[in-house]
């Protein structure tokens, strides 16, 4: 080992949630480095640490959204309904973060604010925002994918004279909306969970929608305790099944065209999955949906009608219709109520298209369409600068002083989405270009975590100082990554997988998708490492 003083580490792990917990556990455990982890929250969790607005609540079914590395946690641990609540899943990170001992290498409330490789002494220096400088041989950002607020730069918004929150940065101990007028603005993933819960409370709920989105019902609700107990008993295989599936998820598009089956046999299919609900009618569809404008516009056509037999006032209704973006090419928003809220006499649906957009935020309200809507409390449910964000938001300078963010001026290039030419030493868990947020995201996070380990295992064991990929490796992933979502509906959406919900942020597809998801990931980042990582220079 290096370590020479406090100061020197193996490695240090950017981040406490999913992955950094991960990340520790595997580098200290597994292969006895000396790791140490910032984190800026005062306690384990990341994205489930800082989204504690009302109605967060994971939408992966809980009994995969799980640590696999140890089986007695899946044992041991019991979830209270199919999808929990975000306090729930903080108790489980705090549980896995216990049984493991994990905190005493973390170092909570400490933000690191920029990092750069030393190449004389082929280590990263590390500063954080507590004046600390520290090195370490390997540096592991595991910063999340949608851990940078995005907070549009809305005309006005210092003179708003109520309060307002972004949805990401919550306070502890929450908002009381009772008898107050609450806009929201926004209505991604986020908002769909947020606004059925807020308009319980509020005494008048204004949303603000720039774009429709195409909701489908999640159906939470308590797990029998047969199937509960059946999934316990068949772990192994659940496993080994997610990890080979597409998605992470156990949900396979039906192997047939939707324009191929009469349309009874697609209802009775449609109708099988909205009761089945979560991403089942996203992720299980026929699989042409993601491909064929056609074949997409029936699975549209379905929700559409379900919008309107939901809500009642007509045009309404007609606002909330999705237009312009093919189904699925924006991130699946899933439902508890949310049309149903619009039925409700103290909500309001004020959509750019048809009321007109935002125009400025004032001292009473916000002003829409020449007209000003007063609100006491505004919550900006306007997401993230998703997957690019978190990283460059690290400072990171690679060989020669040069940014990630001049690396990365016209997008994203990375090999594999774990790592990036002039950064040696540099893992990016669940990085850009890899398959990230197109998958359940604990599969993916520990496929990383578990090939990061092996790869510095081989380091330190053949004696290598540097790993980074090389020019023509990276080109040619960055080139496929390309290539694969090009011939997909998935580019034409104004989607943060697009990076289009970020002014100015360069035009390009954010994730990995395929050819066979995180099944042929795993598979190819197994092959690649098997080549004594082909691709990649290793220096002694
Ligand atoms: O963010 P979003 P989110 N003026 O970017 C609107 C994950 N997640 O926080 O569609 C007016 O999706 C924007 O409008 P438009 C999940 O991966 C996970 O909701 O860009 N409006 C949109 O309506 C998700 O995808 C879970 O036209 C503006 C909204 O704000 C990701 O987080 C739960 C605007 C932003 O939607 C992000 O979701 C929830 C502007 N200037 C979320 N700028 C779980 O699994 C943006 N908008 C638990």
């Amino acid at each position: 080992m290096t370590t020479t003083s406090p100061t020197d580490f193996d490695a240090i792990v950017i981040g406490a949630g999913f992955s950094g917990m991960y990340m520790l556990k595997s580098l200290r455990d597994k292969l006895g480095l000396n790791v140490k982890v910032f984190e800026a929250g005062d306690t384990v969790g990341g994205t489930w640490y800082w989204n504690r607005y009302p109605g967060a609540r994971c939408d992966s079914d809980a009994y995969i959204y799980v640590f696999t590395f140890d089986k007695q946690m899946l044992q041991e641990w019991e979830w209270s309904e199919r999808y929990p609540t975000q306090p729930e899943i903080l108790r489980y990170l705090e549980y896995v973060a216990k049984r493991h001992d994990l905190k005493r290498d973390i170092q909570f409330g400490t933000r690191v604010t920029g990092a750069e490789f030393d190449e004389k002494a082929d280590r990263w220096i590390v500063h954080t925002d507590k004046g600390e400088t520290v090195t370490a041989k390997y540096l592991i950002p595991a910063v999340g994918t949608l851990s940078t607020t995005n907070l549009p730069d809305f005309k006005g918004l210092e003179r708003f004279k109520g309060k307002w929150y972004h949805t990401s940065r919550f306070p502890k101990e929450g908002v009381d909306f009772t008898a107050k007028r609450v806009a929201v603005v926004g209505t991604g993933a986020t908002a769909v969970q947020a606004i059925p819960e807020i308009s319980q409370q509020a005494k008048q709920l204004t949303v603000f929608q720039r774009t429709a989105n195409y909701c489908v019902p999640a159906r939470n609700g308590k797990v029998s305790p047969e199937v509960t107990r059946a999934r316990k008993a068949d772990y192994d295989n659940i496993i080994q099944r997610i990890r080979e599936s597409f998605f992470g998820q156990e949900h396979y598009m039906i192997p047939k065209s939707a324009l191929e089956v009469s349309p009874e046999e697609r209802e009775r299919q449609f109708e099988q999955m909205w009761d089945a609900g979560g991403f089942a009618f996203w992720l299980g569809n026929y699989q042409d949906m993601f491909f064929s404008a056609e074949a997409n516009e029936v699975c549209a056509d379905f929700i559409r009608r379900k919008i309107r037999a939901t809500v009642l006032d007509p045009k309404t209704a007609d606002k909330l219709m999705p237009k312009g973006h093919y189904y699925g090419t924006k991130r699946q928003p899933l439902d508890t109520n949310y049309y149903e809220t619009f039925n409700k006499p103290n909500v309001q649906l004020i959509d750019a298209a048809t009321d007109g957009a935002i125009e400025e935020i004032t001292e009473n309200g916000i002003r829409a369409g020449g007209k000003e809507y007063p609100v006491d409390i505004i919550v900006f449910a306007t997401g993230f600068d998703a997957m690019t964000g978190p990283f460059k938001a690290l400072n990171l300078k690679g060989r020669g002083g040069r940014t990630l963010d001049q690396a990365w001026q016209e997008g994203p290039r990375s090999y594999l989405g774990i790592s990036v030419v002039g950064f040696p030493n540099l893992f990016t868990i669940t990085g850009p270009q890899s398959p990230s947020v197109l998958s359940n995201m604990p599969v993916s996070i520990e496929q990383h975590v578990e090939w990061v380990t092996g790869l510095i295992d081989h380091m330190e064991k053949s004696g290598k100082k540097t790993v980074e990929p090389t020019v023509e490796a990276q080109e040619q992933w960055v080139g496929h990554v390309n290539e694969i979502v090009s011939a997909t509906l998935m580019t034409s959406a104004n989607s943060w997988y697009m990076s289009a919900n970020i002014p100015g942020k360069p035009k390009a597809f954010l994730p990995y998708l395929g050819p066979e998801g995180v099944g042929g990931y795993r598979r190819k980042c197994d092959e690649i490492a098997a080549k004594g990582y082909e691709g990649f220079k290793l220096s002694a």
